[in-house]
Formats: C-alpha cells, structure tokens, sequence
C-alpha cells in the first residue's frame, strides 16, 4: 500500500536529511490509515508552503496545492471548507508558519478546523541558505546576520497553548515509530491537530541539531497546567533543558464547521456540502 503514495520525482533533498525519514513515517501512518478502512487514498488532500520540507509534495502522490510561502495553513482551512469529508494535512517549516505564516499559525487554533499540521522545525530558512527563524538560537551567524542573531527564540509550543490549541504534539524526526503513532492521533484529532517535528539540518545551522539526548516522551496529556510546564522545559535556545516528546495537550472542543451552523446552510446550498 506504501508504494500507491510512492511518486516517480526525483528526490532532490540533500543526502541523509531527515525529511526522509518524515516522508516515510507520514507514507506509513496514511497506509495504516488506509489499510485499516479508516480512510481511502482520495480521502487525503495536503497543502504544503514553500521550503525543503515543502518538496513533499512532490513525493506524494496525493492530491493537494503547493502553496505560497507562508500560506500552507490557510490554504488547507479553505480546502476543509470546500470539502469537510477530505482529510487535510498542510506541510509547513518554521520560517514558513513561525514568521511569514505567524499570523494563520495563531488564529488557526482558534478556528479549530479539522486538520492536522505538520511543522519540520530545523530552526533555519534551509532552502533560502539558511536565514535565522523565529525559533534560531541566539548567537547563530548566518550571511543573513553575520554578527549572530542578538533575539531570543519564541516558543511556538508555549504560543500554541496560548492560542487555545485543542491538540498539541511534538516528535523527533529520527524516530519513525514515534513519528507514527504521533501522526496518527494527530489525524485522528477533531479539530486543528499541530504536530512540531524537531528536525536537523545537515547543511545550516547545524549547532542546533543533535538535541536528542535532551528528549524523552510523555504518556497523553490533558491538563492545560501540566502542558504549559512541559512546554516551558525547552526554551529553544540553549542546549539544556528537556524537550518532552508526544501529545503535550490534547482537548475535545467544538471543531470550525460545529462552530458554524450558518456556514453548514450556506455551503450545502452552494456546493452539496454534506455535513458528517
Ligand atoms: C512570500 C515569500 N517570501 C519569501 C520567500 C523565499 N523563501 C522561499 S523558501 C524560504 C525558506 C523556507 O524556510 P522554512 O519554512 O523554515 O523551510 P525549510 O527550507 O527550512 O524546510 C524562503 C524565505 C518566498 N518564496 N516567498
Ligand atoms: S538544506 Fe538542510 S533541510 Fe534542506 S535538504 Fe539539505 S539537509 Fe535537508
């Protein structure tokens, strides 16, 4: 079934980066999802932004839009709304959603649109030569900020629970097996599901990588407090600290078209919009 997600392109990331191993786990939890009747291939339709990560479009073979930089969340709302029954996965890296996208990574969590994103976070603008994002460490020299990046990084795990995320996550890119079970309770999520992947960049701002001897994984959580303390354990700029790896919060609220009673009458006017 894995080889029906399979595309003929070329895959042009540089040897060893772990975006491959993001394009098998994401190809294994579709298939299990597939295979286990949970869903059909047609069923998933993904938006990507525009990045290293974003070359997954191309090396699935699923519907979906390769969006403008920045715009993979909003792209993938709209695309729920057209059609609640797909099942939407946006691709997106940090530079992508935590600085030119910052404004739909935070309202999305509001809205609570049954979907998941899944965020490569390599604390770099990779594909452009490695320009410092939002979540860089202080101090890395890149051509873009040659005397070191004088801010501290955000924590987007910290803004996300700010935002009233209904499902929170974190898995590492070199664990398969946890990337997995990680996606799938993403997907199975109702609501907007945000899954960062803390992944190395073999080319730029390699200082920042090697953290997985700070991981370790938690069971489920639920308790708001116990999230904000987990998501305050790594502060994204030292190498210190802990970094929890699972679901950091998880909650059961109204999703974007339960919230929205008029939008369900205007669509099933407009487009036979079925509502499940
Ligand atoms: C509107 C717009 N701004 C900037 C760019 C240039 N640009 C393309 S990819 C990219 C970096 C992407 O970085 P990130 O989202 O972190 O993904 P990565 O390459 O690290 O996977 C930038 C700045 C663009 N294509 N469009
Ligand atoms: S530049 Fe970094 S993120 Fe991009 S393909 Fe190479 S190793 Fe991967």
């Amino acid at each position: 079934m894995k080889d029906n997600l399979k595309t003929n392109s070329e895959i042009t990331w540089c040897p060893g980066c772990p975006n491959f191993m993001i394009l098998e786990a994401v190809k294994q939890t579709l298939s299990h999802q597939i295979e286990s009747g949970k869903a059909k291939q047609t069923d998933f339709a993904i938006t990507t932004d525009i990045g290293c990560h974003a070359k997954i479009f191309d090396y699935l073979n699923l519907s979906g839009i390769y969006c403008l930089h920045g715009r993979a969340i909003p792209t993938a709302i709209g695309m729920k709304l057209g059609n609640p029954n797909l099942k939407v996965l946006a691709f997106a890296g940090d530079g992508a959603a935590y600085a030119e996208g910052i404004a739909h990574f935070v309202h999305a969590f509001r809205y609570n649109a049954d979907m998941t994103l899944i965020l490569h976070d390599n604390q770099s603008f990779s594909l452009t030569t490695g320009q410092p994002t939002p979540t860089s460490q202080q101090g890395y020299i890149s051509k873009a900020e040659p005397l070191g990046v004088f801010d501290k990084p955000f924590n987007p795990i910290k803004l996300a629970l700010a935002s009233n995320a209904t499902f929170v996550a974190r898995t590492n890119a070199r664990d398969i097996p946890h990337m997995i079970s990680t996606f799938s309770k993403a997907i199975e999520h109702k609501g907007f599901s945000f899954v960062e992947v803390i992944q190395d960049c073999l080319i730029f701002n390699i200082e920042a990588n090697g953290k997985d001897k700070l991981m370790y994984k938690i069971k489920d959580n639920s308790d708001k407090k116990i999230a904000e303390r987990l998501a305050d354990q790594f502060d994204y700029n030292s190498k210190s600290g802990k970094i929890p790896l699972g679901v950091i919060y998880k909650s059961d609220e109204k999703s974007l078209a339960e919230k929205w009673p008029q939008l369900k009458k205007l669509l099933n006017k407009k487009t036979n919009w079925q509502h499940k």
